[in-house]
């Protein structure tokens, strides 16, 4: 596989960007490659600059639902292009997506726009402390909620791959009031709320857990969550920014039946532009300014190309009845497959881990147990074979829509050959 002229861009990309990359996770360090440089995407498709092409479970780490460059998404968001780029001011699109979101997460009653999932989590939390008063959050152990300090405490994704048990930069104080839980430990959260029930402003989750990898809340967790936030007077928050519209059109709170107080989404809900939202019980919701005086604001947010990006997503998947029986199908076909080659798989709907690890995957520690050097091996073969997976064993497998059954077989058919 030639990859002579990615290489020469990633030379040239040294030299302008830290590691050459605009986020780490892509520069592909802990597979001990470099990264490609894409050219044109299209279906279940990526084209690389060397004209290779891939069949791809990355779907940007969960916005591509249906694939790339899907028309009716690519139309819209053309045809917004033409009205203006940025209007700084209301427009009636903003409503639009606001109906369709409130509409399949009913939990959310009013909502606000923003730019990415770290911005929605950030800002939840904020709203979370002002509507209580209270300062501190629990967090888990191995999830990632972005980049904001006070959520760099033991996060997962690029934090946990890079093992950086913490970000530097990040001011101790940042980080007194995060409390790390163990996800799936119900007696991890109950010391907490037991020590510091009264301070505790919110508990922020992912609801299935993707960036340790998949690891889904065991049987009663989220409820257990549910009680036990309401018995103290703290805010369950679910980060659905991978499971909204992912797992189900109402997300891991429909798909699991628990109705937070908050929630924040993203990639999907933004059709694969810069969008995110946070959102939730109206009295809650009210304390941001400018009625309230819980302060966020952004020059891009509700910004009217994304938001026509995300009408378009949002009204194609209400358009496509079999999205989610076809996506959890097709999933399911890689997950045996995996399985039956002793491979320990996570998965739930569309998004899917192999472990190469000796058992179950269930919690952050047994994550960190995988042997991320066999991990390296698989994705080499993968990628020379015209497969791109996740460059990191604590990340997720995507399937979108695009995705054909031939391709899925052929994706077997060389995984197998790696097992073999
Ligand atoms: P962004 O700020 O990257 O849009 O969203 C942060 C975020 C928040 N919550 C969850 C559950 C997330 O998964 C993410 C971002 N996910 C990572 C990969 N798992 C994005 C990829 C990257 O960092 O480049």
């Amino acid at each position: 596989m030639k990859t002579n002229i990615s290489d020469a861009l990633y030379q040239q990309a040294l030299t302008l960007m830290p590691g050459g990359v605009n986020s780490p996770v892509r520069a592909c360090r802990n597979v001990g490659k470099t990264p490609l440089f894409i050219e044109r995407a299209y279906g279940d498709k990526l084209v690389d600059a060397d004209g290779n092409e891939y069949i791809d479970y990355v779907c940007s780490w969960g916005p591509n639902i249906f694939g790339h460059c899907r028309k009716e998404i690519t139309e819209s968001v053309i045809r917004a292009v033409q009205n203006g780029l940025t209007f700084g001011a209301c427009h009636k699109g903003e409503i639009e997506l606001a109906e369709l979101i409130k509409k399949n997460v009913p939990s959310i009653e009013l909502i606000r726009l923003v730019n990415s999932g770290t911005e929605a989590v950030m800002s939840a939390i904020r709203a979370a402390r002002g509507y209580t008063g209270r300062d501190k959050i629990i967090k888990f152990e191995g999830c990632y909620h972005g980049h904001s300090d006070g959520l760099l405490a033991k996060a997962g994704s690029g934090v946990l791959t890079n093992s950086l048990p913490d970000s530097e930069g990040v001011p101790k104080g940042c980080t007194d009031n995060t409390l790390s839980a163990t996800y799936n430990d119900e007696n991890s959260v109950k010391e907490l709320f037991e020590r510091m029930g009264e301070e505790i402003a919110c508990v922020v989750i992912e609801p299935c857990a993707a960036n340790m990898g998949v690891v889904p809340p065991k049987e009663g967790f989220l409820k257990f969550l549910r009680q036990i936030t309401s018995e103290y007077g703290a805010l369950l928050l679910f980060d659905e920014v991978i499971t909204g519209f992912r797992l189900s059109a109402g997300g891991a709170q429909q798909y699991y039946g628990v109705k937070p107080d908050l929630t924040a989404l993203g990639k999907i809900i933004g059709g694969g532009m810069p969008l995110a939202a946070y959102g939730g019980k109206r009295e809650i919701m009210e304390c941001i300014a400018p009625l309230g005086n819980v302060y966020q604001a952004g020059t891009l947010s509700g910004n009217p190309v994304a938001v026509a990006a995300g009408i378009a997503m949002l009204r194609l998947i209400e358009a496509t009845p079999d999205l989610y029986s076809e996506l959890d199908r097709k999933s399911a076909l890689l997950e045996k497959s995996l399985f039956q080659k002793g491979i320990y798989v996570n998965r739930v709907g569309s998004v899917l881990t192999p472990f190469f690890t000796d058992g179950t995957v269930t919690d952050f520690k047994t994550a960190k147990s995988a042997d991320v050097k066999q991990y390296a091996k698989y994705y080499s073969h993968l990628i020379e074979n015209g497969i791109l997976v996740a460059p990191s064993q604590f990340e997720a497998m995507f399937v979108s829509y695009a995705h054909s059954d031939e391709d899925i077989y052929n994706t077997i058919k060389i995984i197998e050959n790696f097992l073999e």
